[in-house]
């Protein structure tokens, strides 16, 4: 029998400043997700959406220049404690953004029952900014250093408990735009990224190899966080922080083929999808074709 399905939709935008990406779950949903899945045989529960606060009431002008700080904790609450739910029901957590600041809830939600939960971070950023070094202030670029316990309290105790994740569990693939303080975090924490120069040099094949490799060595679970602007904006243009120069959509597919052939990835989210920016629903659609892939779709 195959692993049940439990899709989460998290409609949140305030990580970030561009309207829109709330609207990521019904466009994934319009791009017949559910029925992706079906037609692979899995058994689908669409759990609806996470509650998330409205930018008209949210704390914009709070105690920190932390953007949304309490609106953003307020929905990774409800998000961790559904995530919980699901693996606890043992169902396979398809987190569906939202923008990326909502890694922070699932990883929370997952954490708990995983004694050495490994992630790869699919994605153009680093998103390893703490309140000291971002540009921006926007939560959505600070996650993956929220879940290795770094940054505002408030943000790294979310599920109760603290860090979740060890830094050597961490594979990033497809970055080409880090902001210094994020260099200097990777450089001391040791954390293990192939950049778009790794991906040229290597190709995807060898790149997924040794990230499988990498992670079977050390972890028990392993979610995939797939930010699509990790993608080309050219493939994947409806995003908020697009940023030349990405991973194509041939590479993409490839890179999910073989996570599934590895039968290795336990939970997974797809962010910052916004069909206000983009080119009719091409990005969703994307998502859909590589979570199809991600869970085992062949033409064959
Ligand atoms: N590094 C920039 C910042 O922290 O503001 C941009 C972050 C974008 C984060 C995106 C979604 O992955
Ligand atoms: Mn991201
Ligand atoms: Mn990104
Ligand atoms: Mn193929």
């Amino acid at each position: 029998m195959k692993q049940k399905i439990s899709i989460i939709g998290v409609p949140m935008d305030l990580g970030q400043m561009r309207r829109g990406v709330d609207m990521g779950p019904s466009a994934v949903r319009y791009a017949d997700l559910n029925e992706r899945l079906k037609n692979l045989n899995y058994d689908v529960t669409d759990e609806g959406d996470i509650k998330t606060e409205i930018k008209e009431r949210a704390d914009l002008h709070a105690h920190t220049s932390l953007k949304n700080l309490e609106a953003v904790v307020k929905g990774n609450e409800r998000l961790s404690t559904k995530v919980r739910e699901v693996v606890e029901k043992g169902n396979f957590p398809l987190v569906i953004g939202g923008d990326h600041s909502i890694a922070i809830g699932t990883l929370a939600g997952l954490g708990k029952r995983a004694n050495n939960l490994g992630v790869i971070w699919y994605d153009a950023h680093g998103d390893l900014n703490t309140l000291e070094t971002s540009p921006s202030g926007n939560i959505h670029g600070m996650p993956l250093a929220v879940s290795l316990g770094i940054g505002h309290e408030k943000l790294t105790n979310i599920g109760g408990y603290m860090p979740k994740l060890k830094p050597e569990n961490v594979v990033i693939i497809g970055a080409r735009s880090l902001d210094d303080g994020e260099k200097e975090l990777i450089r001391n924490k040791g954390i293990k990224v192939y950049t778009m120069h790794e991906i040229d040099r290597l190709g995807m094949t060898k790149v997924m190899e040794e990230t499988i490799s990498y992670l079977k060595k050390r972890t028990d679970q392993v979610h995939l966080s797939l930010d699509l602007d990790g993608l080309d904006p050219r493939e994947a243009p409806g995003v908020g922080t697009p940023v030349v120069g990405g991973i194509s959509y041939r590479e993409s597919h490839l890179a999910m083929e073989m996570l599934a052939e590895a039968e290795f990835i336990t939970s997974a989210e797809f962010v910052e999808i916004n069909p206000i920016l983009d080119d009719s629903n091409k990005t969703a659609e994307v998502a859909v074709a590589l979570i199809g892939s991600l869970l085992g779709e062949k033409l064959l």
